[in-house]
């Protein structure tokens, strides 16, 4: 997708990820941030953060003194899609990021401290009070202001002790309560469905301004039963600092900004109306709903605390760029499976990300793309909302949608090369819910499985194709290049 080549230096973007203030005084240096001073919660910081993704390596948004709110607090976007953080948007990151973050291996678990920043301010029992922190309501279709949106939700298996990080969704009712929506099936709701299972409320910690790391292992699927900590502590090669909850015992980032903890009764014995809320895949599908509430004890913040707001957009926006961090776990899930040869793993523009999942593989025997196919539409990566599975052979450049498209159309027979699987997992923000099966809870869909490979019992028969070998190219490109200016490949 690009030739400039990967010019950040990875100790300084391991540092970046590490620590936010760290992140901050990064990209300022970089030249990635931009200030925002006086814009008002209501409505005009989310439509100036909907214009910042009109560029795909959108600025990094400092929203400082906001109106109506505490100067001391401040509103950081875009935290994980500056060039910083992400560096090139190719298949070349994704094998990187695959190779580095293998799921569970070498996983660093939390280091437990007596006390850090975020214990700078605590509030406990009456003095709780959440609409002194700043929450905005980002769009007019929505039904609330909305504090959580990239923020970690912590709670903690009560058969195994595993802490599980998720980013969902959490909006602000009233002085001491939060709705939060999880979709069914989110580790963080089968959790706190063992705790309902026992009669008890579960207890949860919500951080809604983190290192960077953390917010990217809370919203990318992993393995139940391994905690995103550890995998953070992995991906940065140092344990996380950790505190505990004074209510509930949950580790909290010791350098959060700010954390929110208490407990969440079932749906059934407390609730409240969420929603709705622009969703990722470019609607308001989830509509309002009857939505579990966190009952918030103790809330905890730095000094001048910075909150990381970092709500849903449409999907074919430049800046909501393709998730290389979605990819890698997906590419590490075929591999875990076992799938042999698979050479590119890419979610097509316009699907976000879940919709189109495109993987490429080297055919090694008759059956291999099915069973690529197959796992990528089932593994925990590649399970949640995915609608179309493409698997293409390892010559189409699976970055590119003119490559993917011009595979299907030539080397997939409609009628011989498609699965069309019933029953498989979404949730109440798929557009394509029917209204009879979300009123039921059903939360299923169809999803197609598209082979556009050669066929392998012909496959050597196939015709070959109409282009210059890349050796060839490569070699002539060389002689020419320094007569020939328009042989310079294009820099983005
Ligand atoms: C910014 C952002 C917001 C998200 N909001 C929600 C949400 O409101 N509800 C939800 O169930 N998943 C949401 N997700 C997706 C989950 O975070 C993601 O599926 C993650 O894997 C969940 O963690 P888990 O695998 O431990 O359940 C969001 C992801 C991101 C990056
Ligand atoms: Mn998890």
């Amino acid at each position: 997708m690009s030739a400039k080549k990967d010019d950040i230096d990875p100790a300084l973007r391991k540092a970046a990820m590490a620590d936010l203030r760290d992140y901050l005084r990064i990209v300022t240096e970089r030249g990635e941030l931009e200030e925002v001073h006086g814009a008002d919660p209501m409505l005009e910081m989310g439509a100036l953060y909907e214009l910042s993704l009109e560029k795909l390596y959108p600025p990094v948004l400092h929203f400082r003194n906001l109106k109506g709110i505490d100067p001391n607090f401040s509103v950081l976007t875009n935290v994980r899609f500056a060039r910083t953080m992400v560096g090139n948007l190719d298949l070349e990151a994704v094998r990187n990021l695959k190779n580095t973050n293998r799921w569970a291996s070498d996983p660093i678990p939390p280091e437990e401290v007596n006390t850090g920043p975020i214990m700078d301010h605590v509030d406990e029992g009456d003095a709780v009070n959440l609409l002194k922190f700043p929450a905005a309501q980002w769009k007019e279709g929505d039904g609330g202001r909305y504090i959580g949106t990239e923020c970690l939700v912590i709670n903690r298996d009560p058969d195994t002790g595993y802490v599980n990080l998720g980013t969902y969704r959490n909006m602000v009712v009233d002085g001491k309560t939060l709705a939060v929506f999880i979709e069914p099936g989110k580790h963080g709701d089968l959790i706190r469905k063992k705790y309902w299972a026992r009669g008890e409320p579960c207890p949860m910690v919500i951080c809604v301004g983190q290192a960077p790391i953390l917010g990217m292992v809370a919203g990318t699927a992993s393995r139940f039963g391994v905690s995103e900590y550890d995998m953070a502590g992995a991906r940065i090669g140092r344990a996380i600092k950790v505190v505990r909850g004074k209510l509930t015992d949950l580790p909290i980032p010791a350098d959060a900004e700010v954390a929110f903890e208490g407990f969440m009764p079932p749906v059934e014995v407390e609730s409240t109306t969420e929603g709705p809320f622009g969703e990722w895949p470019g609607y308001y599908a989830s509509d309002v709903r009857r939505e579990t509430v966190l009952k918030v004890g103790a809330t905890y913040h730095r000094d001048k605390p910075i909150l990381i707001g970092q709500p849903p957009a449409k999907p074919t926006l430049p800046g909501r760029q393709p998730s290389l961090t979605a990819m890698a776990a997906l590419w590490n899930a075929l591999e875990a499976a076992g799938v042999p040869g698979v050479k590119g793993v890419w979610k097509m523009a316009g699907g976000g990300v879940s919709f189109i999942n495109v993987v490429a593989i080297e055919q090694m025997h008759a059956g291999h793309a099915k069973m690529a196919g197959m796992v990528a539409a089932g593994c925990a990566p590649g399970a949640y909302m995915t609608r179309i599975v493409i698997i293409v052979d390892d010559d189409i450049d699976v970055t590119n949608p003119a490559e993917v498209m011009w595979a299907l159309a030539t080397r997939w027979d409609p009628k011989t090369q498609t699965d069309i699987i019933d029953g498989c997992w979404t949730g109440y923000i798929d557009p394509y819910l029917p209204p009879d099966k979300r009123e039921k809870d059903d939360l299923t869909t169809p999803r197609v499985i598209i082979y556009a490979v050669r066929p392998w019992h012909w496959k050597d028969q196939f015709p070959k194709v109409n282009a210059v070998s890349r050796d060839y190219a490569d070699e002539v490109r060389k002689k020419w290049a320094s007569k020939l200016p328009f042989l310079n490949m294009p820099e983005r």
